[in-house]
């Protein structure tokens, strides 16, 4: 048996390895964010695990999160030095929110972010766009945060650990000023093959940015495998190393490693088994009228990577494929806008929208419609009992680096039932083989997938739903931050 990392062994193990540093995460997002409703300050937790992942640590050795500054209430919790103590109730690190102009907001992370740099890595149905202004005005950001994070570390010994494509510069930027500072960076979406990458004008840059990284992640081998051959074909004084997954250039040595994303499985699992689950999941039948019927799901963001119209398709499909079904089977589309501000988010809305209206005119009987769709975001208690009480969970996403819902159902399901359907170009696929894996573009199939997972043996369900339950809760999200450590303690 595997040791099981949790919350106080990540914390002790933090505190041995890194203590005399300071810890700097850095993201876009903020853990906490405060918005005025109803004219009060009201306190959001970001979903997702990297709070859950980064607390302990910080808690352990000390540290500061560094974040744009989102909410309408942001500035108003802060002090002078635009900082705040978090978590609310039980304070123990420090929050410092950066705040960006809206033009900022628009070129560096509705523009570049995700018009250019999302659509470039996920190379899916959307092209990336790439616009001058807008790479200014991200190269400025990033320079921003390099300067509040270079005020922070003064000339304390620091291990700075930034996320995500937001800030590819940042890195080069914070070693040029202080180059004893330990830098990671996690990578939390596909890194494209180097042909797909080529046609970013700015990949050099980019590049040179990146690899100013001592430490830089990914989710799986295959993207760390394209970023070394992307490297290799487009900076050409690098000295790539494959079997150690190391580049150098000059005197500087970026180390890159796989470190699949995970869930808190054990958090999950007892909140799956709650009365209070219990009573969302007779809540909810009752609501939707499900209490007879068989049930699917499907969690996600509103992006065009989550293969929510062909998954739509596909449903229609399936009930005219198998029409014994209908009546029977009722499928649950949670999606949660986001981005909503660039244009082929909201195409995205408008087209599933008009999907689901048309595959529930053309299948509804009585009171039954095959599709009930809810609008995210959904409190915690509602996913988890969505997830407890259906008989299948489809995550098809055409492209997508890791996919914690796929983990986090695996998780809810401490009765070892229900079926998840997972796409082959889910990163998540690597780890969750068990799953009935499935190719996202093809309707057909993913129809045929549904019917084999509605009759599947419960012998076999139960058998595919322990061996996953049993990798999920060894890799958990403790887990992913403990090895991301180990990699950082080697580096000082
Ligand atoms: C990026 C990468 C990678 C969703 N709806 C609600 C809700 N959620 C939660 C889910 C899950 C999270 O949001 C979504 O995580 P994903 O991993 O599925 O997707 P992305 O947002 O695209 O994240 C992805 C991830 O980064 C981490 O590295 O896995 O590949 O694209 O936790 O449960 N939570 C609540 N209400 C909702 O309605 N409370």
């Amino acid at each position: 048996m595997k040791q099981i990392w949790r919350r106080e062994n990540l914390y002790q193990f933090a505190k041995a390895k890194l203590s005399d540093y300071l810890f700097i995460c850095v993201s876009n997002r903020e853990p906490y964010i405060h918005s005025y409703r109803c004219n009060e300050i009201k306190c959001d937790t970001a979903v997702g695990g990297l709070t859950t992942a980064i607390e302990p640590v910080i808690s352990a050795i000390g540290g500061i999160w560094i974040a744009h500054g989102s909410g309408n209430a942001d500035r108003d919790m802060v002090d002078s030095k635009n900082k705040l103590m978090v978590p609310p109730g039980e304070p123990f690190y420090t929050l410092k929110r950066i705040w960006l102009s809206d033009t900022e907001v628009n070129d560096y992370y509705y523009g570049f972010s995700n018009q250019a740099l999302w659509p470039l890595c996920h190379a899916v149905d959307i092209k990336p766009i790439f616009n001058e202004a807008q790479w200014h005005t991200y190269k400025r950001v990033n320079e921003i945060f390099a300067r509040n994070v270079l005020e922070e570390i003064k000339d304390r010994r620091s291990i700075v650990f930034i996320q995500d494509y937001h800030f590819t510069l940042l890195p080069r930027l914070i070693k040029k000023v202080s180059p004893e500072t330990i830098v990671a960076q996690f990578w939390h979406i596909p890194w494209p093959r180097q042909k797909t990458f080529q046609s970013c004008p700015w990949r050099e840059e980019i590049l040179i940015g990146l690899l100013g990284n001592d430490l830089l992640g990914f989710h799986t081998v295959r993207h760390c495998r394209n970023f070394l051959t992307t490297v290799n074909r487009v900076i050409g004084d690098s000295k790539v190393n494959y079997e150690k997954a190391e580049i150098t250039i000059g005197e500087s040595k970026t180390e890159v490693r796989p470190f699949p994303i995970s869930v808190d499985f054990e958090q999950i699992s007892r909140k799956a088994q709650g009365l209070d689950v219990k009573e969302e999941i007779e809540r909810l039948k009752r609501e939707l009228n499900l209490d007879d019927k068989l049930i699917g799901v499907s969690i996600d963001r509103l992006d065009y990577i989550k293969g929510i119209p062909r998954r739509l398709m596909a449903i229609g499909h399936f009930f005219e494929k198998y029409p014994e079904y209908k009546g029977k089977m009722t499928f649950i589309q949670v999606t949660v806008p986001s981005r909503m501000d660039i244009p082929s988010y909201r195409d995205l809305g408008e087209k599933i929208s008009a999907l689901e209206e048309r595959v529930n005119l053309k299948y509804a009987m009585g009171k039954w419609k095959p599709i009930v769709t809810m609008v995210g975001p959904l409190p915690a208690i509602t996913i988890v009992a969505l997830m407890s009480m259906a008989n299948l969970c489809i995550v098809s996403s055409l492209h997508d680096g890791m996919n914690l819902v796929a983990k986090e159902f695996v998780a809810s399901r401490h009765d070892n039932d229900g079926v998840l359907l997972l796409s082959r170009f889910a990163g998540a696929a690597g780890e969750l083989g068990d799953a009935l894996l499935i190719n996202p573009y093809t309707v057909d199939q993913l129809a045929a997938a549904i019917e084999k997972a509605l009759v599947m043996p419960r012998v076999e369900r139960y058998k595919r739903m322990r061996r996953k339950r049993r990798l999920v809760k060894e890799n958990n999200i403790y887990k992913w931050a403990a090895d991301i450590i180990s990699s950082l303690a080697e580096l000082t």
